[in-house]
């Protein structure tokens, strides 16, 4: 099984488990048919288009159930009627020749207004649920979501950042926070080439094109953590191009959002491997290779468009837009300066092992400088969506920091805590 999967890669984790559709569909059926509005569901990472949290999918679900209903009626309808001509009309021995007609007028047109109410009684439901779902509520929340090779930027309209802590917008990369209870105006776009974006448990896919905003509407009652992914193929890393949706109750969303919009990179103190790794950051090595090139860091002077937003790293728990999560993102950090694309197919950070033209080697000692750096890249307590997620929701992912850290990072991540006191 785990050798036919694409992204089963040495190192790559599996992907998220989904459920059978069939299995999914008669449980949405049951839970639908009892009226029920909850599925028994495992929020947490549980992959569902029939997640029942979301108004998106409630309306969706609403189609899927009287397109099953009819089709289940219809099923029974004509096996009957087979089993009934079948046994009743049957050859038997000596039998005289049955009775010969032609047409019937009242049958015919049953037969073909039948399927015509049906497919009319579908059809308005379907305009009902676009005309629901495809605008966007005036109050709605805007969030953007621009993908490109293969990686994410969310972008938060509405949080400025304070101007004492820099300028543009709070944007954080491959992990996008969200308020519970509220509609999101989500708007996808692409800088490279077509990508899809979708969270299954919060509504529809839409594609991300180059040049075009596409907004529509997402939401979920249910704080929770859930998967989203590129949903088109766009390349060679297309099933490692994910993203974790981190839904918080508007309290502690707000939280997260001031903290964000009042964010400033910790300055790492002189002498310290976290200060080394700032000046590659920002410098590169020898003159060239400079990080900030390509990433953004709120608060400094790296505002690098070609990369995702770095601004919150040390508090992400992800690595290569979702391939590696929690401890697994400190085993392979290094490697993933060194060398991305060894370890993430088609990766487009350039190498700096020498392999790049024009980009410098860093020895292993600039690459745990680096590193220590980027663990530095924290927000506040308060701020900490993964530590609030995992305070509210039993079973959800324990927050990065929290993870077990190789040797070679655990220095820095005391050294970042002491920083952070001081934030
Ligand atoms: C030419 C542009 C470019 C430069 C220069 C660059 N990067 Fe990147 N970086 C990228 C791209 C593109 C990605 C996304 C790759 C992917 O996930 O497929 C990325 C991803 C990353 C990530 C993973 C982020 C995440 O959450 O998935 C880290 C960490 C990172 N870069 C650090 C660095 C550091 C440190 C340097 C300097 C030594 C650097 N980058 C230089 C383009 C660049
Ligand atoms: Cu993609």
């Amino acid at each position: 099984m785990k050798g036919v999967m694409l992204n089963m890669l040495p190192g790559l984790p599996a992907p998220p488990r989904r459920r059978a559709l069939s299995l999914a569909a008669l449980l949405a059926l049951t839970s639908l048919v009892l009226g029920s509005s909850s599925l028994a569901q495992q929020v947490n990472q549980t992959v569902s288009i029939l997640d029942t949290s979301s108004g998106y999918n409630r309306e969706m679900n609403v189609l899927v159930f009287w397109a099953l209903a009819f089709a289940v009626i219809i099923f029974i309808g004509v096996s009957a009627a087979l089993f009934y001509t079948v046994q009743k009309f049957r050859e038997d021995k000596n039998d005289a020749a049955p009775a010969q007609f032609h047409g019937n007028n009242r049958l015919e047109v049953t037969l073909v207004a039948v399927p015509v109410v049906i497919v009319i009684f579908l059809a308005l439901l379907t305009v009902r649920a676009m005309a629901r779902l495809n605008p966007t509520p005036a109050g709605a929340y805007p969030v953007n979501a621009v993908a490109a090779q293969f990686y994410w930027n969310f972008e938060y309209p509405n949080l400025k950042v304070n101007p004492a802590a820099g300028n543009g917008l709070v944007t954080n990369g491959n992990e996008i926070i969200v308020p519970t209870q509220t509609k999101i105006a989500m708007t996808a776009t692409a800088r490279d080439v077509i990508h899809g974006f979708w969270a299954p448990n919060l509504g529809g896919q839409r594609d991300a094109i180059p040049g075009v905003k596409k907004t529509w509407q997402i939401d979920t009652d249910k704080a929770g953590v859930y998967q989203g992914n590129c949903t088109l193929l766009c390349g060679a890393s297309h099933a490692n191009m994910r993203f974790k949706v981190i839904a918080l109750p508007k309290a502690d969303y707000d939280q997260f959002a001031s903290a964000a919009q009042a964010y400033k990179a910790p300055a790492a103190a002189a002498g310290t491997p976290a200060a080394a790794g700032y000046a590659i950051f920002m410098q590169g090595k020898g003159g060239s290779g400079a990080c900030a090139a390509c990433h953004r860091i709120q608060g400094t002077a790296a505002a690098g468009q070609a990369g995702p937003d770095l601004s919150f790293f040390g508090s992400r728990r992800t690595l290569g837009a979702g391939a590696w999560e929690g401890a697994d993102v400190d085993t392979h950090l290094h490697q993933w300066i060194k060398a991305s694309s060894s370890i993430k197919p088609g990766s487009l950070m350039p190498h700096y092992d020498g392999s790049t033209p024009n980009y410098p080697t860093l020895t292993d000692q600039d690459l745990t400088d680096l590193e220590a750096y980027l663990k530095t890249l924290q927000l506040p307590a308060e701020g900490n969506y993964w530590t609030k997620i995992a305070a509210l929701v039993p079973g959800a992912p324990v927050p990065a920091a929290q993870s077990p850290t190789p040797s070679s990072v655990n220095a820095t991540t005391s050294a970042s805590t002491a920083m952070n006191g001081g934030n």
